[in-house]
């Protein structure tokens, strides 16, 4: 619909911006830090190791300082649980409990509200050698480090998320560096085991988060993307309908209804990969009760039926998604994309906002958005990335759209920050509003540079959105 009256985005509007510990913070292993599935992977050919990313953990303060300089509401970034338990369960490390209570004072200090992530991409070293989360036990251990986070940061943190974008876990594990499946027979028995051990150790999170914090709000965060079908054609709708219930639905359906997506279990059980469960498991789910949904959004995905002659798999979280006799993907013709080749869809995002709100009636925050770009710094200490500006403004304008539509939205928290080292193609796809200075192996001073996006949102905060230009 074309709007002609326009609503504001509400007063406490959560501006921000995110980032994720083992993509920024650096001193993977040391300061007591025990090493997570990211630091043992093989980082991919051509990438840096995360070692060093951005330092965040010996510039946190510059950074912070920077973000409030820019009138940041919030601030998500995530906690690395080998950082707090080296092994994943048992003995703590104080210093780790010390960095991540610094960051949350350094964010107080000027007023910027944490938004606490639990857990992104980075299990413990130690966990995954015993079998990560295909064990049950698995549940236990994230609510035992759910409790510390609590115990430790409750008295501070108001707003936590669950787990960073589950559903690539289960989806694009091996592209993202979380699973390895090699010698495995059924996959999906597999990764949709872990998924639904996930699914529970969510849910405890948020009912222990509901009991010892009674003042805080905690919600899921999954990468959600509108699917389209390829065309008008019954099946393609069907191809679609597929995609969305096994890429979106899923996950939403579980964390705010206690339920399995009845197409996903369909899925399931044509693969002989319904997970196993113990008999209070979907009462268990019932009990999570969610307060608002976080959600990762960079653009919409198209597929079209497959007859069972495709060709399988993804490119990564949003490239790609075949799936033999159940959809194929289909390149959209009336998209552009991004150097790094994902596609920009702006008005998709408006749609995925309008259909989550319509399905979960949840308030909403963006924890994700933002475009990956081979940024340069100029002679005098200048970034340009007028493309960045574009491509959030048009998604800041969908947002107000959204908004005036009825969609409830409690902030928006592009990624990123900071430039940090990105999930599988290393550190020159930058995404942050500040610069930092190195290279793929070359880590100069890691200087911190303002680029022209930084300046244009500081603007954009401090309107609450009404001037968007630069
Ligand atoms: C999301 C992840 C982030 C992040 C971002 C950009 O999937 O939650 O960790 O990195 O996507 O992706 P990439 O780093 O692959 O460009």
């Amino acid at each position: 619909m074309i709007l002609t009256q326009e609503k504001s985005l509400p007063d406490n509007f959560l501006w921000g911006a995110s980032t994720s510990a083992y993509q920024v913070e650096g001193a993977n292993l040391t300061h007591g830090k025990g090493p997570s599935i990211q630091d043992i992977k093989k980082v991919p050919e051509g990438t840096s190791e995360l070692d060093v990313c951005a330092d965040f953990y010996h510039h946190y303060k510059e950074d912070i300082a920077l973000m409030a300089e820019m009138g940041f509401k919030t601030f998500r970034f995530s906690v690395a649980w080998s950082r707090i338990l080296p092994e994943g369960t048992g003995d703590v490390n104080p210093e780790g409990i010390e960095f991540y209570s610094n960051v949350i004072d350094e964010c107080l200090k000027y007023g910027i509200e944490p938004l606490v992530t639990m857990f992104h991409f980075d299990l413990p070293a130690a966990l995954e050698k015993k079998g990560g989360w295909s064990r049950r036990e698995s549940v236990d251990e994230f609510v035992n480090f759910a409790k510390i986070m609590y115990e430790n940061y409750g008295d501070r943190v108001k707003y936590w998320l669950t787990i960073n974008e589950q559903n690539m876990l289960t989806l694009v594990g091996e592209v993202i560096g979380t699973c390895n499946l090699d010698g495995v027979t059924n996959k999906y028995k597999k990764l949709y085991q872990e998924n639904h051990h996930m699914l529970l150790a969510q849910a405890k999170a948020m009912k222990l988060c509901h009991e010892m914090l009674p003042g805080a709000k905690i919600g899921p965060a999954p990468n959600i993307s509108l699917v389209y079908p390829a065309s008008c054609k019954p099946k393609d709708v069907l191809a679609a309908q597929n995609f969305n219930a096994i890429r979106n639905w899923l996950y939403l359906d579980m964390a705010v209804y206690g339920r399995y997506n009845n197409l996903v279990w369909k899925f399931l059980e044509e693969h002989d990969a319904v997970p196993e469960m113990e008999k209070d498991d979907m009462e268990i789910m019932k009990e999570g009760h969610p307060d608002f949904i976080g959600f990762n959004y960079y653009s919409t995905a198209t597929v079209e039926w497959d007859d069972g002659s495709g060709v399988e798999g993804s490119v990564d979280q949003q490239n790609g998604g075949s799936e033999l006799g159940v959809y194929r993907s289909f390149a959209n013709p009336n998209l552009l994309r991004t150097e790094f080749g994902w596609e920009i869809d702006p008005e998709g995002f408006r749609a995925t906002m309008r259909e989550m709100y319509s399905r979960y009636h949840l308030p909403m925050i963006v924890t994700e958005n933002g475009l990956g770009a081979y940024d340069k710094l100029t002679d005098d200490g200048k970034v340009h990335d007028n493309y960045r500006i574009e491509y959030l403004r048009r998604h800041i304008e969908q947002i107000k759209l959204a908004v005036s539509e009825g969609v409830e939205m409690m902030g928006y928290c592009p990624w990123s920050a900071i430039d940090l080292i990105s999930t599988h193609e290393g550190m020159v796809k930058r995404y942050g509003f500040i610069y930092v200075n190195r290279d793929e192996f070359d880590l100069k001073d890691l200087a911190r540079y303002r680029k022209d996006s930084f300046y244009w949102y500081k603007k954009v905060i401090e309107t609450n959105g009404t001037d968007l230009t630069d």
